[in-house]
C-alpha cells in the first residue's frame, strides 16, 4: 500500500520529538514504501521552533516525506490522522506535587482524546509517550468513546529495550540472542522487568534470574532508574533512545513481532493476569495482524506477582487521583 499516511507528532519541537521526526521521515517507522504526511502539534510558544524543525526536515529531502504541517490547534492537527505520537506533556516543575502533575496532564490528554474521537481516522493508532504515560493514555482513551480502547497505548518499549541491554551486558550474550523479556505495570520506578520467561542465548531467563542478588540488587533497579542515570550523565533526559523506542513500538504494531518473540507495551487491560479492566498497563504483547495481543498463559511466580501487583496498585491510584480531581 503506497497511499500516504498522516502521522501527527505532539511536542514535536521538544527533545524526543526532534529525534523522532527525522527517523519517521526516513521510513524507519512504517517501512521504506510508505509515504508520510507529517503534522507537528506544538504549544504556541514552540511553533517557531517547530518551523525550524520543518525546515530541517525539508533539507533532508526525504523521498517518503510528502508534506510537513505545523499546528498549535489539536483539532486541525488530528484531522484524519492515522498515527498519533503523543509526546508533548506538561513537565513537572519545581515544587509541583505529583497530584498536580497528574491533573495538569489529564486535562491535556482528555482534550486530545476527545479531539481524536471527533476528527481522526477511524482506525487511528495512538502511542502516548508524555508522562505519566500510562495514565495519560487511559485518560485519552476514556475521552474517545467511539475509538476502540485497543487503539490507545503507552510507551514501555524503552524500559523493555533497557532490560534487554542490561541482560546483554550482564551475560555477554548479544542483543539479537535475547528474547521474551517482559515489562509489567507502570512506566515508573515501580515497573517490573521480568526475565523469568526470557531466553538469553542458550540460557533460560529463570537460570539467570536465580542470581537473586543481581536480580534484586542490580538488574531491576538499574532498569527502573535508567532514566535518572541518563539525566545525571547527560544533563538532559533520554531523547534519542525514547524516540527509538516509540518508533520500535509503532513499527511492531503495524508490521508485527517475530514469531518466536514478544515485546512490551502498555495497553488497556481486558482483565488479564489480574490487572483491573481499563488500566493502561504494560504487558508482554505480540502484534498479530496489526493488533496487540497480550501473551497469555505465562506462569507468574510469587516473586513476580508481588512486583506486578505493586505497580498495578500505583496505576490504580494514579487513575483514582485523576478521577478525584475532575
Ligand atoms: P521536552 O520538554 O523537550 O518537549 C516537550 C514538548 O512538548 C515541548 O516542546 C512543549 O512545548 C510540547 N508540549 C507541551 N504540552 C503540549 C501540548 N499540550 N500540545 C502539544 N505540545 C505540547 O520533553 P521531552 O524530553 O521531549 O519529553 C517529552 C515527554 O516524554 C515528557 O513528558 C517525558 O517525561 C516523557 N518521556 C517518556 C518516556 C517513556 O518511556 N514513556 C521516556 C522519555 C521521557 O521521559
Amino acid at each position: 500500500d503506497t497511499t500516504p499516511v498522516v502521522v501527527t507528532v505532539t511536542g514535536a519541537a521538544g527533545s524526543i520529538g526532534y529525534a523522532a521526526v527525522f527517523r519517521i521521515a526516513a521510513g524507519d517507522m512504517l517501512g521504506p514504501d510508505r509515504p508520510i504526511k507529517l503534522r507537528l502539534l506544538e504549544l504556541p510558544q514552540a511553533v517557531s521552533a517547530a518551523h525550524g524543525t520543518a525546515m530541517e526536515l525539508q533539507d533532508g529531502a526525504f523521498p517518503l516525506l510528502t508534506s510537513v504541517d505545523i499546528f498549535d490547534d489539536a483539532r486541525a492537527a488530528f484531522d484524519g490522522t492515522d498515527f498519533g505520537l503523543l509526546i508533548g506533556a506538561k513537565p513537572r516543575s519545581k515544587g509541583m506535587e505529583r497530584a498536580d502533575l497528574l491533573s495538569a496532564n489529564s486535562a491535556i490528554f482528555a482534550e486530545q482524546g476527545a479531539v481524536i474521537n471527533d476528527v481522526a481516522a477511524d482506525d487511528i493508532r495512538v502511542i502516548v509517550v508524555g508522562n505519566p504515560a500510562n495514565t495519560n493514555a487511559a485518560v485519552a482513551a476514556a475521552s474517545a468513546p467511539d475509538v476502540p480502547a485497543e487503539r490507545f497505548t503507552a510507551l514501555t518499549r524503552l524500559d523493555h529495550n533497557r532490560a534487554i541491554a542490561q541482560l546483554a551486558a550482564h551475560t555477554g550474550a548479544p542483543v539479537r540472542d535475547i528474547s521474551r523479556v517482559s515489562i509489567w505495570g507502570n512506566h515508573s520506578a515501580t515497573q517490573y522487568p521480568d526475565i523469568f520467561h526470557a531466553r538469553i542465548g542458550d540460557r533460560s531467563g529463570a537460570d539467570v534470574a536465580a542470581d537473586t542478588d543481581w536480580l534484586v540488587g542490580d538488574f531491576i533497579p538499574t532498569v527502573a532508574a535508567r532514566g535518572t542515570a541518563i539525566i545525571e550523565a547527560r544533563g538532559a533526559s533520554s531523547a534519542a533512545s525514547a524516540a527509538n523506542a516509540a518508533i520500535d513500538h509503532v513499527r511492531d504494531w503495524v508490521l508485527g513481532t517475530p514469531a518466536d518473540d514478544w515485546t512490551s507495551a502498555a495497553v488497556s487491560s481486558p482483565g488479564a493476569y489480574g490487572v483491573p479492566e481499563g488500566l493502561m498497563c504494560s504487558f508482554p504483547v505480540r502484534s498479530v495482524d496489526g493488533a496487540w495481543q497480550i501473551v497469555d498463559g505465562l506462569e507468574i511466580n510469587e516473586f513476580s506477582r508481588a512486583r506486578i501487583d505493586a505497580s498495578v496498585a500505583e496505576l490504580q491510584s494514579e487513575l483514582d487521583a485523576v478521577a478525584a480531581r475532575r
